[in-house]
């Protein structure tokens, strides 16, 4: 069966008045710059993506992304490769070259976001709640909270535009959508639905197996058998803080799949990256992660975001003490069981209960 839809309120508002305006804005200006947050996951690669064809094909003017951080995860290397994706590193580009940016999948202010100091918002795209969102001073401001993807805005932009992506486009866009709303299955609303529909001829599928499934390195493996054997499990609600980790995409890949386990309501993860400290939660649809997890937060050098069952944080760690990094995790892991509502329950490792 498939599951309710989120809007069954009014339809929200990437409709073709709005796409009237973005097409206004970008006609005004000669060349765009667009940013997502550090390590872009498909949605923001791929929104990235789609407002770049949108400027070009439906405003005639030119576009650029860039990226801060890196792309680790095999699948989304394996995006950048098959769709042909120049990955610009945001340090390389002369940001007076541009006089247009956006900023898609995420907000100025946020945590996980850089936004060079010199320049001025004119655009956000964006479909998370967090509590540093401010669209004050953003000609061009789009948050829809009930949408399941970034990629999904921009689709339903290009198609009020009458544009035909190209299959790069489309696939990657497509992807986006698909892991963001666990292939439609999550958090989706009526507009995720037609945007997809709207790619689906586009879409190089066969590229989009390739994405899906990619050859892993044994580091994976490894990082994997490691976060395994330090999972706790409490009642129906899974904790895994890993200390130190190659990734921040291995946190919430790992937070995925913990989630997968039967009777599992919720799901905890944190491990530190360089300075960071990345923290991913997981719910069964119908709880709101971002709440539980800022709870969970208050009180951290940190912020977080999420939209419906998945939420995410960044805190920043002072230290490169030991101690401190486990006293963290300690304390996040007291909050988190508070937040879910299951203090002072016994943890148990995974196979405990079994044989
Ligand atoms: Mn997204």
């Amino acid at each position: 069966m498939n599951p309710p839809l989120a809007d069954d309120r009014a339809p929200p508002a990437c409709d073709t008045a709005r796409t009237a305006e973005l097409r206004a804005l970008l006609a005004s200006r000669k060349r765009l710059l667009i940013l997502t947050h550090n390590n872009p996951d498909p949605d923001s690669i791929g929104g990235a993506m789609g407002l770049a064809e949108f400027a070009r094909k439906a405003c005639g003017i030119e576009a650029e992304f860039a990226i801060t951080g890196r792309i680790l995860r095999a699948e989304n290397q394996a995006m950048v490769r098959e769709l042909h994706i120049e990955t610009t590193p945001l340090e390389t580009v002369d940001t007076s070259e541009f006089d247009c940016f956006a900023v898609v999948d995420t907000q100025p202010g946020f945590g996980h976001t850089f936004v060079p100091p010199e320049i001025a918002v004119d655009i956000v795209i964006d479909h998370h709640v967090c509590a540093e969102a401010d669209g004050t001073d953003i000609a061009f401001y789009e948050v829809l909270e009930d949408l399941g993807a970034t990629s999904s805005i921009v689709a339903a932009h290009l198609q009020n535009a009458g544009v035909e992506p190209s299959a790069d486009v489309a696939t990657a866009l497509a992807y986006g959508i698909k892991t963001d709303t666990a292939d439609l299955s999550r958090n989706v609303c009526e507009v995720d639905l037609r945007a997809f529909e709207y790619l689906f001829p586009y879409i190089d599928r066969q590229r989009l197996v390739a994405i899906q499934s990619p050859r892993l390195p044994a580091a994976y493996f490894k990082t994997l058998k490691d976060a395994l054997s330090k999972v706790r499990l409490y009642d129906g609600v899974t904790l895994c803080s890993l200390g130190r980790t190659p990734s921040a995409e291995m946190v919430a890949e790992i937070a995925d799949l913990l989630l997968r386990q039967e009777g599992v309501r919720a799901v905890f993860c944190g491990g530190l990256v360089g300075g960071s400290y990345y923290v991913s939660v997981r719910t069964q649809v119908g709880t709101d992660a971002w709440s539980l997890l800022r709870d969970a937060m208050e009180g951290e050098n940190g912020s977080c975001g999420g939209h419906g069952s998945v939420a995410g944080g960044t805190i920043q760690v002072a230290t490169n003490d030991s101690r401190a990094l486990k006293r963290l995790e300690r304390r996040l892991e007291r909050n988190i069981l508070r937040s879910f509502g299951v203090s002072g329950c016994n943890a148990a490792a995974l196979g405990d209960a079994d044989d």
